[in-house]
């Protein structure tokens, strides 16, 4: 028969002719055998196409058919096998974290902890181990927003020589509830509604503050999850902690207890609630693709590893149980010891393989480190195994490539979905006599659980030691500037306006007037609330503890650019020198420059000469900078004030309280956004007509003008 023809006109054969430098042709072959040139072996590279049995395909665009209008042949197996790989490409989401972006780095030990710990990454300065670490949100679906209100996982794989060590952590150090028998209720509580399937990656609405204002025990963590840490400015800029008190095993056997933390190099930042919510529609990807970019442009993230390690005696001399996840042990109290640091310099090469694959269990320890009694985490190191095999389809997912530890593995397990490996030989189990080079266990270098001595009665029952659930919340309310508490209160006030059920609210403020008076009378107000606030039981009611100022994100900031991107806002005509001298010093002070302009085009500048755009202004607002100049030509500026979205651009930056600089020509833009009936000392309005590049650049380090907001947002 002769070649079949498709249904489509044939093209006319000039406009399928490519021209010198042009990528091999991407059209879709008319004819049978088309597209041969893109099956030609490059520099020795077999460059076919085969099924997955090795057998050549030739024709990837038309199936297989009675004649060109016929129907399609059951026997094509091109087709059936294709189209069955494409149904079976989605595995099942993390019930959990679904939504997450991770890169690989190393770890690197800077002080020998064998005085606490023969975990044999933590022995030796200077030496390197890879990680593999994933950041994620808890309550969002796979394909969520990345700024919503909500904890953040930071789980690292560490790839010991002793195998793999998992701190499947969060960025926030205390956790929701203190038995993981409450977990399911937790987030069945936080997603979405089982009968609707919204609302989508957010914790304000009925059943989540339902569940809450029955768990008084909830009530620290309610703290920093309305607080800042839940809306961060990037993965870079967060800390991270493992949470539960752990243990570490020094080489005699003696124990340690330990809490993990994070420490970011570029400080803590995080965005304000309007700026996370118009973020989420500028760029919903913005934490994936703030991670990706900082590793593609060689700024590589980076975290002090620190241990907080304390004996027995220590523990039981706290006014808190160490074996609650709902408690911190303030900074104050024991200090952090620097041991080492994390560095994430690579990016995956394929996300499904490697961060859709990965599975962090918390249950992965190595020698010299081992659990605690928490039952939160011993509710975990069940789930994550479990979890796992559902995920990834059977138990063999230790042998997909990113789970692989990178050191020798061997033991006598065998066979289940999806084996990989092929073990030779007969024998399979041991003690054996037939098989001399079987594997056998080591006592000298085999895990040793900590011998802990446990007895008592088998009981279901919360101990006394975990009763107090007030006291580190006004703590931590405590130990807050100003604006962060603030924040702490319109988010309260945001979240309960949601809730459609009178009763919910409520009984929100029955537990918040425990925390603090101040703060639910603050919160009542905001919710227009008019009927008193009747406070619910409180067995053991908050004792006075010292405020933590390390809890504060703004008592701990850094002043600094690094990292951070400034955007630049420029027309045709707009002033070369300047924006050339401003691009320099951005870059040279650690920063990302943008060039926002009214095209994607570009834009001419005073000189004639073309300057590219980064975004067009609708595409670029100031939610996605740190800080922001508008520098236009005189024409320019007159053109920019009739755009609503650049005056929003400055709107929304004065807004959210950021350094903004401008050259006299941007005047019209500014006073359409309402920017001229400023305060008179706003350090954060900048006029190039009256100060430099480098004043412009140094308040903008310094993070946000606070002492704006009371001109811009209302708090109750
Ligand atoms: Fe998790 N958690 N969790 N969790 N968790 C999961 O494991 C679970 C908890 C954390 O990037 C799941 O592979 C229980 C605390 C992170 O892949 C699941 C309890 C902390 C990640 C699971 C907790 C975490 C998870 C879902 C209460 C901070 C993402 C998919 C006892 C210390 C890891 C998966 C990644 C993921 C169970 C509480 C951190 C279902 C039962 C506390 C960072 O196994």
């Amino acid at each position: 028969m002769a070649k079949t023809k498709t249904s489509q006109p044939s093209q006319p054969k000039a406009a399928r002719q490519k021209t010198a430098g042009e990528p091999p042709a991407t059209e879709i072959p008319t004819t049978l055998g088309m597209g041969g040139e893109l099956h030609q072996e490059a520099g020795g590279v077999e460059t076919t196409l085969t099924t997955n049995q090795g057998v050549a395909i030739s024709d990837n665009q038309n199936s297989l058919k009675v004649g060109p209008r016929g129907p399609v042949l059951l026997q094509d197996f091109v087709l059936r096998e294709k189209i069955m790989h494409f149904d079976h490409e989605r595995i099942p989401e993390r019930v959990v974290h679904a939504r997450g972006s991770a890169a690989h780095g190393f770890f690197e030990c800077l002080e020998s902890c064998a005085d606490v710990t023969a975990a044999d990454f933590l022995q030796r300065p200077g030496e390197r181990i890879p990680v593999f670490t994933r950041f994620s949100t808890v309550a969002g679906n796979k394909g969520s927003f990345d700024v919503a209100r909500d904890v953040r996982g930071f789980a690292v794989k560490f790839y010991t020589a002793e195998g793999n060590f998992d701190l499947v952590g969060n960025n926030i150090p205390v956790f929701f509830i203190q038995d993981a028998i409450k977990f399911p209720d937790l987030i069945h509580a936080a997603k979405q509604d089982p009968d609707r399937e919204f609302p989508q990656a957010q914790t304000a609405h009925d059943t989540f503050w339902d569940f809450i204002s029955l768990t008084p025990e909830s009530m620290h963590m309610i703290m920093w999850a309305m607080s800042d840490r839940a809306i961060p400015r990037s993965y870079r800029m967060m800390e991270g902690f493992g949470v539960h008190t752990f243990r570490l095993v020094d080489a005699q056997g003696a124990s340690t207890f330990v809490k993990f933390h994070w420490r970011p190099r570029l400080g803590m930042q995080s965005v304000v609630w309007d700026e996370a919510v118009k973020i989420n529609g500028a760029d919903p990807d913005f934490h994936r693709r703030d991670l990706w970019e900082a590793i593609e442009g060689g700024d590589f993230p980076e975290w002090e590893f620190c241990l907080q390690t304390f004996t027995a005696e220590q523990a039981a001399s706290f006014d808190f149980d160490v074996l609650d996840p709902t408690k911190v042990i303030p900074e104050e109290v024991i200090p952090l010891r620097v041991v080492g640091r994390m560095v994430l310099d690579r990016n995956p090469t394929n996300f499904f393989a490697e961060t859709e694959q990965v599975a962090y269990c918390a249950g992965n320890v190595v020698p010299g480190i081992d659990f605690t009694n928490d039952p939160l985490l011993q509710g975990r190191l069940f789930s994550y195994l479990d979890t796992q095999l559902s995920r990834l389809g059977g138990p063999n997912f230790h042998q997909i490539p990113i789970n692989q530890p990178k050191c020798p593995f061997h033991n006598l397990q065998r066979d289940g979905h999806m084996r990989m490996d092929a073990p030779a030989g007969q024998v399979n189990y041991e003690p054996s006599s037939l098989g001399p080079d079987i594997k056998r266990e080591s006592a000298t270098r085999g895990f040793r659980t900590f011998p802990n001595p446990e007895a008592g009665d088998q009981l279901r029952v919360r101990p006394e030691t975990f009763a107090d659930h007030y006291t580190q919340a006004r703590m931590f309310f405590a130990s807050q500037t100003e604006p962060e508490q603030n924040h702490i209160i319109s988010a309260l006030v945001f979240e309960l306006s949601k809730c459609v059920v009178p009763r919910v609210r409520a009984a929100v403020l029955a537990r918040l007037i425990h925390i603090d008076q101040t703060l639910a009378g603050r919160v009542a107000a905001g919710l227009g609330l008019r009927e008193p606030i009747v406070p619910a039981e409180a067995p053991v009611p908050a004792k006075a503890m010292d405020p933590s100022p390390a809890l504060s994100i703004l008592q701990k900031a850094i002043a600094t650019l690094e990292g951070r991107k400034v955007g630049c806002m420029v027309t045709d005509g707009s002033d070369a020198k300047l924006v050339a001298e401003l691009k320099a010093a951005v870059l040279a002070a650690g920063a990302v420059f943008q060039v926002v302009a009214p095209t994607i085009g570009g834009v001419v500048t005073d000189d004639g000469v073309l300057l590219p755009a980064d975004h067009k202004i609708e595409g670029g607002p100031s939610v996605l900078f740190d800080a922001v100049a508008v520098v236009p030509s005189v024409d320019g500026g007159a053109e920019l004030a009739l755009s609503a979205e650049a005056v929003n651009f400055v709107r929304d930056a004065y807004g959210h309280l950021k350094v903004i600089a401008y050259t006299p020509a941007a005047a019209p833009m500014l006073v359409k956004a309402g920017i001229d009936a400023k305060p008179d000392n706003d350090p954060g309005l900048v006029s190039f007509a009256q100060t430099s590049v480098d004043d412009f650049l140094a308040r903008a380090a310094g993070g946000r003008i606070w002492d704006r907001e009371p001109w811009v947002r209302r708090v109750p």
